[in-house]
């Protein structure tokens, strides 16, 4: 299959879902373009830049550091309640209904300020070495979906993802050679939604533009599977109670772990844990 296949635009091919649905079934991933207006892509790069000063500040710049990572920002929703208008994108809910269904929940939401090194002297981190985010294969069950947010241009210089196609669902890992000869960049408009199967080989590129690469990765599991960060606990229930019913639920307020009889006991509207979760 060509790159330019694996290319759509959900503003002019009506059709884009269900192509997008076999192309992440057949090949991995698909690219969607058109999905995010720009007016919300320039407010996005602002607000992950200010994010990311709130979170160097009450973490430190060393911690971070000291954390391997190359500009992740975590648990962005706690800082700016902005970030989980992503959760609203009808295009992000059409991916995740027909993927990991209706009861889906967020694994995570982690923004990127992909900095730029000269060339060959980018640290070697788990972002940029190929891996998958969901290591567990159920017999070709989708336990898991990545809508990765392209808030820059992705080019070749800035590090657009590279991806291996053909490479989701597989039992052996592909050996190191192979991935790289295979892996295909993903250079794309701002604004492009990047969906894949999260047992697809894929890693961050080389920036080295000079400027930052910015975008915002989203991976959804079926709702028993553990989240990355207890959204629930992290935002708390004032925050969680002001949010929509649909983002209450992709953020775990219906998976919830009882923690007392009281709670168990509870009629099944009030319980923590619905009934139907998949
Ligand atoms: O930033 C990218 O292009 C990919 C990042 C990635 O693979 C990850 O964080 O799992």
């Amino acid at each position: 299959m060509k790159v330019s296949e694996t290319r759509l635009c959900c503003q002019t091919n009506e059709h884009w879902l269900e192509h997008a649905l076999c192309l992440v079934r057949d090949v991995g991933y698909a690219v969607v373009e058109g999905v995010i207006p720009s007016a919300m892509v320039v407010e996005t790069s602002d607000r992950l830049r200010a994010v990311h000063e709130r979170i160097v500040a009450e973490i430190g710049a060393d911690r971070l550091r000291r954390a391997g990572e190359l500009g992740i920002l975590r648990l962005m929703m706690k800082y700016d309640r902005f970030f989980t208008h992503y959760l609203e994108v009808p295009q992000v809910l059409a991916v995740v209904d027909a993927t990991v269904s209706p009861t889906a929940i967020m694994h995570l939401q982690n923004g990127f300020i992909l900095p730029s090194y000269p060339v060959d002297t980018a640290p070697e981190v788990a972002q940029n070495n190929y891996h998958m985010d969901f290591r567990r294969l159920l017999n070709g069950y989708c336990a898991s979906i990545n809508v990765f947010i392209a808030i820059s241009e992705f080019t070749t210089e800035n590090g657009a993802t590279l991806v291996v196609p053909g490479s989701q669902q597989k039992t052996e890992k592909p050996d190191k050679g192979y991935l790289a000869a295979n892996a295909e960049q993903l250079t794309c408009p701002p604004g492009t939604m990047i969906v894949f199967d999260s047992t697809l080989w894929h890693a961050s590129g080389r920036n080295v533009s000079g400027t930052d690469r910015l975008s915002i990765n989203h991976q959804f599991t079926r709702s028993w599977i553990k989240p990355q960060i207890d959204y629930v606990r992290a935002l708390g229930d004032e925050t969680m109670l002001l949010l929509s019913e649909r983002t209450q639920q992709l953020l775990g307020w219906y998976s919830r772990v009882v923690t007392s009889l009281d709670e168990y006991y509870q009629p099944a509207e009030n319980r923590l844990y619905r009934a139907g979760q998949g």
